[in-house]
C-alpha cells in the first residue's frame, strides 16, 4: 500500500534506498487500467497529484518545470514547427504547452492508456488538462511504436513524455522505436524524450544516447530541476534528424505575450540546461553529436581567464596591506 499513516511514499524500484513522500489530505481516485495502477490524491502542500504504478507523474505545484522544458526545448529549437506528435503525456500538460505556439497547425497525441486522460480531465482540469479541446488536437489511444510504423514525413517535432522504462513505457527507449520516429519525422525534425536523472541513471542515460545516436545525426542532453521527481532533477534526450540543428540554442524567441505565460523556460534557461556538472559531462560528452566546443562544457572563459585572476590577486593583496596598515593605527 503506497499510503500509510496519511503519507504517500513512492515506489523505489528505479531509485533504490530513497523515496519521495507527500502528505495526503484526501484520496480522489484509486483504480487499475489495462496497463497500470492509477492513483490521484490531494496532497497537503503540492496540490493534486497523479501517480502511475506507484511513481509520481504530476504534482500541481511543480509540473510546469517539467512540462515547459520537455516541450519548449524541442519546440524553440525548431524554426517553424507545424505538425507535432506527443507520445504519452496523458495528463495533458505537454499539450497545454504546445498549444501556446501559434505556428502549430496539428497536434496528435498518442497515449496508450485512456484512463490517464480520463482521470486527468476530471481531477487536473484546471492545471494540466486544459487543452484537450483545442481544435488542433487529435487524441489516439494506441501503442506509439505501432502507431508510427509506416508514417513518413509527418512531424516537425516529436515529444516522448513517457513514464519510466520499467512497465508500459519500456519500448519507448529502444533504437527500433527511435528509428520509427525518425522515419515519421520531416527533414530538420526534432525529437525530445524524457531522459531520467544524472544522479541515478548515468549508465542508462549513456545507453539511451547510444540508441539515439544510431538513428539521429544530432544528439544532446539537457535537464530541469523539479522537487518531486527522484533526486529533484530530470533530463531530456534531444535529437534532430538534421546534422545542422544546434539543439542547445533556441532558433526562435518567445513573444512577450508567450513569455508572460511561462514560469520556467526562457531562451537563457534553454542554453543553460545543456551545461552539465563535470561528473555527468564526462559520460555524456562521449555520446553527444556533433561535439561542442570545450568552453560550452567546462569553465566560463571570460570570468576565469588568467588576466582576470591576476587582477583579482592584486586586489586581494592591496586589500590585505590596507587592512594591516589600518589595524596598526
Ligand atoms: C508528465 N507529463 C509525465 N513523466 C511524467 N520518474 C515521468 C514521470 C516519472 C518520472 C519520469 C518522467
Amino acid at each position: 500500500m503506497a499510503i500509510k499513516d496519511g503519507w504517500f511514499t513512492e515506489n523505489e524500484v528505479m531509485w533504490p534506498g530513497q523515496a519521495m513522500s507527500l502528505k495526503v489530505d484526501e484520496v480522489l481516485y484509486e483504480g487499475r487500467s489495462d496497463f497500470q495502477d492509477v492513483l490521484v490524491f490531494k496532497s497537503s502542500t503540492y496540490g493534486t497529484v497523479l501517480v502511475l504504478d506507484g511513481v509520481i507523474q504530476v504534482t500541481e505545484r511543480d509540473e510546469f518545470a517539467y512540462q515547459e522544458m520537455i516541450t519548449h526545448l524541442p519546440m524553440f529549437s525548431h524554426p517553424s514547427p507545424k505538425s507535432v506528435l506527443v507520445v504519452g503525456g496523458g495528463d495533458g500538460g505537454v499539450l497545454r504547452e504546445i498549444c501556446k505556439h501559434s505556428c502549430v497547425e496539428t497536434i496528435t497525441m498518442c497515449e496508450i492508456d485512456p484512463l490517464v486522460c480520463d482521470v486527468s480531465k476530471k481531477y487536473l482540469a484546471n492545471s494540466t488538462a486544459t487543452a484537450f479541446d483545442d481544435p488542433r488536437v487529435t487524441l489516439v489511444h494506441a501503442d506509439a511504436a505501432e502507431y508510427v510504423k509506416g508514417k513518413t514525413n509527418a512531424y516537425d517535432v516529436v515529444i516522448v513524455d513517457s513514464s519510466d522504462p520499467v512497465g508500459p513505457a519500456e519500448t519507448l527507449f529502444t533504437s527500433s522505436f527511435y528509428a520509427g520516429l525518425q522515419a515519421a519525422m520531416r527533414p530538420g525534425g526534432i525529437m525530445c524524450n524524457q531522459g531520467e536523472c544524472i544522479w541515478l541513471h548515468l549508465p542508462l542515460i549513456a545507453d539511451c544516447l547510444k540508441a539515439c545516436q544510431k538513428v539521429f545525426p544530432s544528439v544532446d542532453y539537457a535537464y530541469t530541476t523539479i522537487p518531486t521527481y527522484p533526486s529533484g532533477q530530470i533530463g531530456f534526450l534531444l535529437c534532430s534528424s538534421s546534422p545542422d540543428t544546434v539543439l542547445r540554442q533556441s532558433a526562435r524567441e518567445p513573444s512577450a505575450a508567450m513569455l508572460a505565460q511561462l514560469k520556467y523556460y526562457s531562451p537563457a534557461v534553454h542554453a543553460a540546461a545543456f551545461i552539465l556538472p563535470r561528473f555527468a559531462e564526462e559520460v555524456i560528452a562521449a555520446q553527444r553529436t556533433p561535439k561542442v566546443a570545450q568552453f560550452c562544457t567546462s569553465t566560463a572563459p571570460g570570468l576565469l581567464s588568467r588576466p582576470a585572476l591576476a587582477l583579482a590577486a592584486v586586489g586581494v593583496a592591496v586589500g590585505a596591506i590596507a587592512a594591516t596598515a589600518l589595524s596598526r593605527r
